[in-house]
């Protein structure tokens, strides 16, 4: 999409902070962040928002929640439970959808937040 931001972040014609990136996916951190660790995890396929997804793009997705709590461990967010049952770490994923979500940039995105209790 010629005017997309990520898709320009995504072609490398806008810089980010690039965490990983494969064939089908690309993590970068928030410029704004809202917590002390705070990326973006978006398909490099151009889709406008959750909404349009189509099933299939169920492959992609799922990716997309696979990532999350492996890049999530990577940066010290990694959800412990311990042998007693202590649970411990963690981080939130945040798909914001249209207007009434708060969703500003029109390529599909998920935050991935952590390092405080939020
Ligand atoms: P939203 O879910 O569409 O509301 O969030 C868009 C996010 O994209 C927001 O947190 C911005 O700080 C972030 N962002 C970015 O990381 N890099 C950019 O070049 C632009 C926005 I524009």
């Amino acid at each position: 999409m010629d005017n997309c931001i990520f898709c320009k972040i995504v072609a490398k014609q806008i810089p980010a902070t690039v965490l990983y990136e494969d064939d089908d996916l690309l993590a970068f951190k928030d410029i704004n962040p809202a917590a002390p660790v705070h990326f973006l995890i978006i398909p490099k396929k151009h889709l406008s928002s959750l909404a349009d997804a189509k099933p299939e793009d169920a492959v992609l997705l799922g990716k997309m929640l696979e990532l999350a709590p492996k890049l999530a461990a990577e940066h010290g967010c990694a959800y412990v439970e311990d042998a007693n049952g202590n649970k411990s770490g963690g981080f939130k994923t945040v798909v914001n959808t249209g207007p009434n979500g708060g969703q500003v940039v029109y390529h599909l995105h998920m935050h991935v937040l952590g390092g405080a209790k939020l």
